[in-house]
Formats: C-alpha cells, structure tokens, sequence
C-alpha cells in the first residue's frame, strides 16, 4: 500500500502535537459515508430551512454526538480503514492499535456556543496520566466529512511548545491564558486530524451562522494500554450493527475491536464453531487456517 502518512506529517505530530492529512478518505467511500450521515442527521439545507425541527441537535454542544456502533456499515468501516490505521500507526509509532471510542459528530450555526476551554482529553478515558516517554500513547482522530474552517468550529490546539511544560497530570489549563497560540484544525472533507491525548485543545465557536460541521471521531490506544478508552465495545454486542460490521470486516481489522486474531490461543475448534454460530456470516477459515491441535 502506497503510504500516506508523508514524514512532514509525522514531523508536524512530533513537534506541534497535531497534524491534518488530506486525502485520506478516497472519494466513493467519502460519499457513502456522507450520504449515510442523513440516517443520523439533516442535510445543512434541510437544517437550515428549519432549525426549529432539529432542536434536539442543538440542546447542548455535545447533543449532535451520537455513539459507534452505527446502523450504517460504510461508517462503522471508517473506523478501521485502512489508510486510517496506516497514518495513526504511523504516528503513535507501533502497528498494535485498538479502537477506544467511535463517535459522529454534527455542529450547526446559529443556536449554540460550541466555544471550549483549553484540556486534555485523557480525563474520561483514563484513570491514569500520559507518560512523557510516548509509551502506551492514545490518539484522537477527527475523518472530516464536511470542510472544516476557520469559522465553522475547527478543533483549536496549543502547540506542545508552548503547553509541555505543564505537568501532565493537570487537565483544564487556565482560561483563555494560550488562546493567542493556539492553532486551527481545518482541512477538507476526506481528511483525517489526529491530535493525542496530552495534548491541549479546545473545540471552537461555529462563528457562520450557515455553518456546519460533520466528523467522526475515533480514538485508538496502544493494544497493551488496557487501561485506556471510552467504550468497552462487549456491552455492544447484541446490536445487529456491530454484528453486521464484525462479519464483514478482515481478521486484521476485528483485532482493533478486541476480537483475538487468528493463531491467538483463544482460537480452538470449539470456539471457532461456537463464534461461526454467533457469526453465521462470518468466514472462519483464517481462524481454522491458524489454529494448531499440538501447539
Ligand atoms: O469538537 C472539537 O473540536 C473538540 C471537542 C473537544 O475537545 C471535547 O469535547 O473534549
């Protein structure tokens, strides 16, 4: 696979602690994806020709949040697509990831103020610190799918130069104190940010007030940082949807949902035949392929 992950992207990581790669949604799965959108939300044409309808989306700033697994399988795949996993692999700096939350998010103009103070995400998805060595690291991902600019609510982020040197056990710096360094995510739709979890950042005021902004977010921790992540993706495991999306995905991308890869010793001929009853869709040849009676 021809890597998209160029090293100024990766230098741009290391040293101010984000970075916005574009293209790496290709197209047709980008309009999939958009078009699936509307089972979630209202197109902006649709919104704004009646924001009084979608109240409900605009209650609060985190009230067009709406949690992985989805009804739509071309957005569930966006969470383990491969030119995702290629960038933040790349990134974090070890091929072994999980997924530790999924989440969709709209934002409208006009109705609320999405304006945040600067944190660190790590709060509620860890009980622990980061570690400044970059072990057991978590990053956060925004896939763009509408563009996002300068005036409708980008993620804000203080460069690590300027914000490092405050103890990472400290989660919410002083109000407004690095609003004049802090600089603006924005990019086009296809485009994946990935920013990570000792980083300050805040999210930003939609100031179009014919604004919008469409992401989905997916958080993914290094596989032995147990101890991170916001979902425990079992408690999902009656919905038909993340069935659906298990079947359809590869050995390699149900690893990042904690499902054991083939060879792994959990692998038997019982549980291989009792998940190909849970799964009838399933192909479990991998897993067969991979098991080893005399090992
Ligand atoms: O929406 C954004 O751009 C960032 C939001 C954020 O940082 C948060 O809610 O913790």
């Amino acid at each position: 696979m021809k890597s998209i992950l160029q090293n100024k992207y990766v230098q741009q990581f290391n040293d101010i602690g984000f970075t916005v790669i574009p293209n790496v949604i290709p197209d047709l799965e980008l309009k999939h994806a958009q078009e699936a959108l509307r089972k979630y939300y209202p197109s902006p044409d649709e919104y704004f020709a009646n924001p009084d309808k979608f109240n409900e989306l605009t209650s609060s700033q985190f009230a067009g949040l709406k949690l992985f697994p989805w009804t739509e399988l071309s957005l569930n795949q966006l969470t383990v697509h491969p030119n995702v996993i290629q960038c933040v692999a790349g990134l974090l700096g070890t091929p072994n990831l999980r997924l530790a939350k999924g989440e969709l998010w709209a934002k409208f103009g006009n109705r609320i103020d999405y304006d945040q103070e600067h944190h660190r995400d790590y709060g509620n998805h860890a009980l622990t610190v980061p570690r400044r060595d970059g072990l057991y690291r978590e990053a956060t991902t925004f896939i763009f799918l509408s563009d996002i600019t300068t005036t409708t609510g980008p993620t804000a982020v203080v460069p690590k130069a300027v914000s490092d040197s405050i103890p990472y056990g400290v989660m919410r710096a002083e109000p407004g104190s690095m609003r004049n360094v802090e600089m603006y995510a924005t990019g086009v739709a296809g485009s994946l940010m990935v920013y990570s979890y000792e980083i300050f950042h805040r999210g930003t005021a939609m100031v179009d007030p014919k604004g919008f902004r469409f992401a989905l977010l997916a958080d993914y921790r290094a596989a032995e940082a147990t101890w991170i992540g916001k979902h425990s993706f079992g408690r999902f495991g009656l919905d038909p949807n993340l069935n659906a999306f298990l079947e359809d995905i590869s050995p390699e991308q149900r690893v990042l949902l904690d499902f054991p890869a083939p060879g792994h010793r959990f692998w038997n001929e019982q549980t291989i035949d009792d998940c190909q009853i849970r799964y009838p869709n399933m192909d479990m040849t991998p897993y067969t392929k991979a098991y080893d009676p005399t090992a």
